[in-house]
């Protein structure tokens, strides 16, 4: 048995198949289980610095806890198929950022790009002017400055730190880039009893557009579907959609680097992190199950064993599996285009040579309400102060365009009308009426889910949160972090295009 301190790292290498499509090594691939894959991170050291605030660091003495150099990387997807994208420290993810809870720390952060870019640290209760996005005041760090910032982690639990720039039209910038990486805030409490310590990142790279339908993801879609109006507007076509061909695990495509390798009897903690710009991910390693026990790092009130685990972007799932089936596995994309185009990753039993299995997962859909609070169990909620009804449109733009994406009808930031009191308890109603399901995202603060498509909902504590196709989430959110906070959709271009609001307090 290990320590949290102590976690698996996997030197990556190359397995050549010679030039061929993505689709057609993915698939060769899987065939003959020759796969690798390489978890993130690197080690981290011991933190100890002042009070919260940013510098310029180079007017500061001394290294930092922690330096990220933000600057283009050639990574290796596939054999011979190389990625020039901006990564944090040349790696994708970026170094694994372990920080004790409650201890401030230092972050230096220089940028050798040649564009401004911030750096959003997801699910920290920060101060605004740190949180790392530009709404709410956080400084752009220009092209070849450097930024100290200072701050107190917290709450515990599976965090990550992500660019937060504006993309737009422009598929090299934002989270379309390589630029993403894990924090972990730990709480010194947890007695972490596992083998192994994974951390597994979705993702997918050399993003274009399309106008053809893409949508590889159906969460919802079998769904109650409250917000659906009774009739649909189809009379202008979908505008230009952001997809990809070229899919992986942290930064290798399913067959292309070291497999994830374990012992029979073993027990591996599993940190999961959607970092795809643009869409939900389902996956499933056959065999095996998830046994869920946090939610965007948070624990939940039920951890259970689920068979499949769906993120959305943004999104965070901590599980232990056990290892109990030995042979050869993907643990990929339950969506086979996907798997076969490089979403997955081989996990390879000892004295196991045989091929890489996959077997289909029918029927399977992922509950978030299920982690919650049995409802006969559920602590009493005190009654929201104000209910704040968030709807969510699609205005389609026609051919060759880009789609717009609203809030309430308004545009962005929404005057005076997002206005938080503090110390009051807010229930925010999302209502998506568009045919995509939206992960939502609000920053500096966590909201309680309280009713999913109807499915009532104790417990359940995130930063993010799908709302089906056509679907209606709330959750509750108690206004204890004074500042402006960034509401988005964590899809690149839905935030690009309008999907946003600002949260003020009085
Ligand atoms: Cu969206």
């Amino acid at each position: 048995m290990i320590k949290r301190r102590d976690f698996v790292t996997c030197a990556g290498a190359a397995t050549l198949y010679g030039a061929a499509s993505p689709e057609l090594w993915a698939q060769a691939a899987e065939a003959t289980a020759a796969s690798r894959a390489a978890p993130g991170g690197g080690a981290a050291a011991a933190p100890a610095a002042p009070a919260a605030g940013v510098t310029d660091a180079g007017a500061t003495a001394g290294p930092a806890d922690f330096t990220l150099h933000i600057a283009p990387a050639a990574l290796e997807v596939a054999p011979s198929h190389f990625v020039s994208t901006p990564a944090y420290n040349g790696t994708a993810p970026g170094p694994l950022l372990r920080m004790r809870e409650g201890k401030p720390v230092t972050v230096e952060v220089v940028n050798d790009t040649d564009t401004a870019e911030l750096v959003h640290w997801h699910g920290l209760f920060l101060p605004p002017e740190i949180d790392g996005a530009e709404e709410e005041g956080t400084p752009l760090i220009p092209p070849g400055a450097r930024r100290r910032y200072e701050f107190t982690p917290q709450p515990a639990g599976t965090r990550w730190y992500h660019t937060h720039a504006m993309a737009m039209g422009d598929l090299h910038r934002g989270t379309y880039t390589g630029q993403f990486g894990f924090l972990l805030v730990d709480s010194g409490s947890d007695p972490g009893r596992y083998d192994r310590e994974l951390f597994l990142a979705l993702r997918e790279w050399e993003p274009f557009y399309t106008d053809q339908p893409m949508d590889t993801d159906d969460i919802g879609v079998l769904g109650p579907q409250p917000e659906r109006p009774a009739t649909l507007d189809t009379s202008r076509p979908n505008g230009l959609e952001a997809t990809s061909q070229l899919f992986s695990v942290n930064d290798k495509a399913l067959g292309s680097g070291e497999p994830i390798r374990v012992r029979e009897g073993e027990r591996v903690l599993m940190h999961l992190l959607n970092a795809s710009a643009l869409e939900n991910r389902t996956i499933a390693l056959p065999g095996h199950e998830f046994y869920v026990f946090a939610l965007d790092g948070n624990p939940v009130p039920t951890p259970r064993a689920v068979k499949v685990v769906t993120l959305g972007p943004g999104e965070r799932v901590d599980a232990y599996v056990e290892m109990n089936r030995p042979g050869v596995w993907i643990l990929g994309s339950t969506f086979d285009p996907l798997r076969r185009a490089g979403l997955g990753v081989v996990v390879e039993y000892a004295n196991q040579h045989r091929q890489a299995r996959w077997e289909a997962q029918p029927g399977l859909q992922w509950d978030y309400t299920v982690f919650g609070h049995p409802v006969s169990a559920a602590p009493a909620r005190p009654a929201p102060d104000h209910t704040i009804d968030m709807v969510f449109e699609k205005i389609p733009s026609g051919a060759g365009q880009f789609d717009l994406w609203t809030v309430n009808g308004k545009p962005y930031p929404h005057d005076g009308e997002l206005t938080l009191e503090q110390g009051k308890r807010y229930r925010l109603a999302f209502r998506n009426r568009t045919d995509d399901s939206h992960p939502v995202h609000l920053h500096r603060h966590r909201f309680e889910l309280v009713d999913v498509n109807g499915t009532p909902s104790s417990g359940i504590l995130k930063d993010t949160v799908i709302v089906p196709v056509y679907g209606r989430v709330s959750v509750d959110l108690i206004a204890d972090h004074p500042g402006l906070s960034f509401f988005h959709c964590h899809i690149q271009q839905h935030m690009d295009f309008g999907f946003k609001a600002l949260f003020r307090y009085a």
